[in-house]
C-alpha cells in the first residue's frame, strides 16, 4: 500500500528534534533526522529561550529529513514571542521558569477571583500560565509595540511559511480559552484588559498551515511545495494522542522534563474540589479534555545531574536501584522546585524540613527523586479517577521517562496498577499521526492508537507488593 512520510518538529524543554515518520495502513516507523539541545540562556534581564538557535536546529533537521509530504510542529506550552507591526520578533521569548510572574497571580485574582478563573478556563494555577506572563509583560511596558503574539510552535510555523495562526490545544494553556466552548473566554480577557486581537485566528489540529516559503526551501535544499499542517501543537497534547491505549479505562503519564499525569475526558471537570487539587483541563485532539496534574518530573534529576557534572545517567540509575526504597520523599508537585539551580540542596532542605533522612550521595538523591515522582504519579492517578468519576485499570507511560526502567517499575508499584511503557517519542508520533490523518492515511483517534499498539515495542511492568509503603510515605508529606 501507499506509504507517506512526515516531518515532526518536536521541541521539548531539554531538547529539540526533527523526526521523520513513515506511515502506511499497517505501518508506522519513526526515525530521528536531527536532535539538538535546548539550552535556556540567562541574561541580565532574566531567563530566555534561544529561539533563533532552535529555529536553526529546525532548518538543519528539515535539511536532514529530505523529501516529506508535510511538516508539523509541536513544543512545550504557554510561552510566546511578540511581533511588531512589520511582523518582526520584538525580543527573545521569556522562559516560563523566569521569575517575572512572582506575585502577579494575586494581582489578577483581585480582579477575577481564582475560583471564577477556574470555572471559566479550567486551568490549574501555575505562575507561568500565559495570562500571568502577559500581565507581567504589560506592567513592564513590553506590550507597547506588540501587534501580535504567537505561541512558540506558531512562531516557528510563521517563520517557515509566512502565515500566522493560533493552534487550539496550545491556546488552551494560555488560561484565556473556555474548555466548554473551545473558544476564547472573551469575558476573562475583557475583565483583565487582555487584548485578544494580539492573537492570530484559532486553528485546529489537521488544518492546513501554509507551505514552506522560498527562502526556507533554499536554506534546506528541499523542492517545493512542502505543506505545513497544524498538529496538536502542545507537545503534551500530541503525546496524549499517541498513548497506545485501547478503550477508555486508562490513565497516562507523559514523562519528560515534566510529568503530566491524568485522564482523557469528553468534558472538563470544573468543580471547586478539582481546583483545590490543582487539576487542569487542557484541550486535546478532537475536542477531548486532558484532565491532568503537572508534576515537576525529570527536571528534578536534570538539574541535579547538571549540578553534579555527572554525565553517565545509566550508571547513576543503576546505583539508585541499589538504594533502599522510600527512605525519604519530597512533594514533586511543589512549585518550590520550579526555578533552576541548587537542586540537590533544595531536595536536602525539603527532606530535613519534613523530618526525614537527608539523602547524601548522588545515588541516594536520585533514588529520592524517583521514589518521589512515583509517589506523585500515584496521587495524580488516584485523585484524577476520584475527581472525574472515571476508573482505570492500566497506566500508560510515554515520553523520555520510558527509557528509565526504574521509574516505570516504581510507578507501577506505587499505583498498584500495570504500567505499559512506550513510546518514548510519543509527542513526535502524535505529531506525525495527525498529519497522516489530515492526509487521509489513518482514521480516527482509536485507529491511531491501534496502529501504535500494533507497531511499536511496549514494555509491561506489573506492580510488585502492596501499596501500603507508598501510602505511609505519602503520610510523611501531609
Ligand atoms: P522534554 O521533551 O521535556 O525535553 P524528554 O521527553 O526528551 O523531555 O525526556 C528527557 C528525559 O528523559 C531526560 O531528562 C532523562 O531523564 C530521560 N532519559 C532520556 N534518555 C534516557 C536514558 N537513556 N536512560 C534513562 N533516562 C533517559
Ligand atoms: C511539557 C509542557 C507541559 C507544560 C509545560 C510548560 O513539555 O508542555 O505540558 O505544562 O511544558
Amino acid at each position: 500500500g501507499a506509504v507517506t512520510s512526515y516531518a515532526a518538529v518536536d521541541l521539548g524543554a531539554s531538547s529539540g528534534r526533527v523526526m521523520v515518520g513513515r506511515v502506511g495502513r499497517h505501518e508506522l516507523e519513526l526515525t530521528e533526522a536531527h536532535r539538538f539541545p535546548n539550552r535556556p540562556v540567562r541574561v541580565p534581564e532574566g531567563l530566555r529561550w534561544d529561539v533563533l538557535g532552535l529555529y536553526a536546529g529546525v532548518l538543519d533537521g528539515l535539511r536532514a529529513a529530505g523529501r516529506v509530504d508535510s511538516v508539523g510542529i509541536d513544543s512545550w506550552a504557554v510561552d510566546y514571542g511578540l511581533l511588531d507591526a512589520d511582523g518582526a520578533l520584538l525580543a527573545n521569548p521569556v522562559h516560563y521558569r523566569d521569575g517575572r510572574t512572582e506575585g502577579v497571580a494575586e494581582a489578577v485574582w483581585a480582579s477575577v477571583p481564582a475560583a471564577e478563573l477556574y470555572a471559566a478556563t479550567g486551568l490549574q494555577y501555575a505562575p507561568f500560565n500565559t495570562l500571568y506572563q502577559l500581565v507581567a509583560a504589560r506592567s513592564a511596558g513590553q506590550l507597547a509595540h506588540a501587534e501580535r503574539l504567537l505561541l512558540i510552535p506558531d512562531l516557528l510555523s510563521y517563520w517557515l511559511t509566512g502565515e500566522q495562526g493560533t493552534e487550539l490545544t496550545n491556546a488552551s494553556t494560555t488560561q484565556l480559552v473556555d474548555p466548554r466552548t473551545r473558544d476564547w473566554s472573551h469575558d476573562v480577557a475583557a475583565r483583565l484588559g487582555v487584548d485578544l486581537s494580539l492573537f492570530a485566528p484559532l486553528r485546529r489540529p489537521g488544518d492546513p498551515a501554509g507551505t514552506l516559503c522560498p527562502e526556507v526551501l533554499r536554506e534546506t535544499g528541499l523542492d517545493g511545495p512542502v505543506p505545513v499542517t497544524a498538529v496538536a501543537s502542545h507537545d503534551t497534547a500530541s503525546a496524549v494522542a499517541a498513548v497506545p491505549a485501547s478503550g477508555e479505562r486508562f490513565a497516562y503519564i507523559c514523562t519528560g522534563t515534566w510529568s503530566l499525569a491524568g485522564l482523557e475526558l469528553d468534558a472538563p471537570v470544573l468543580t471547586e474540589e478539582s481546583r483545590a487539587a490543582n487539576f487542569t483541563n487542557e484541550l486535546g485532539l478532537d475536542g477531548t479534555v486532558r484532565y491532568l496534574r503537572n508534576i515537576m518530573g525529570l527536571w528534578l534529576l536534570q538539574e541535579c545531574v547538571r549540578a553534579w557534572r555527572e554525565p553517565d545517567l545509566g550508571e547513576l540509575l543503576r546505583a539508585a536501584a541499589e538504594v533502599p526504597a522510600l527512605r525519604s520523599v519530597v512533594d514533586a508537585g511543589d512549585p518550590l522546585f520550579l526555578a533552576p539551580g541548587r537542586m540537590p540542596e533544595r531536595i536536602a532542605e525539603a527532606c530535613r524540613a519534613s523530618g526525614q533522612p537527608v539523602p547524601q550521595s548522588p545515588a541516594e538523591v536520585t533514588r529520592c527523586i524517583l521514589d518521589s515522582l512515583a509517589l506523585a504519579h500515584r496521587r495524580a492517578v488516584e485523585d484524577a479517577q476520584r475527581l472525574a468519576g472515571h476508573a482505570v485499570d492500566v497506566v500508560h507511560v510515554v515520553g523520555g521517562g520510558v527509557r528509565n526502567a526504574l521509574l516505570c517499575q516504581l510507578t507501577a508499584d506505587a499505583c498498584g496498577l500495570p504500567v505499559v511503557a512506550g513510546p518514548a517519542e510519543a509527542a513526535a508520533f502524535g505529531n506525525v499521526l495527525v498529519q497522516a490523518r489530515a492526509h487521509g492515511l489513518v482514521g480516527d483517534r482509536a485507529d491511531m492508537r491501534r496502529l501504535l499498539a500494533g507497531t511499536q515495542p511496549l514494555t509491561r511492568y506489573a506492580p510488585r507488593g502492596d501499596t501500603g509503603p507508598w501510602r505511609a510515605a505519602q503520610a510523611r508529606l501531609a
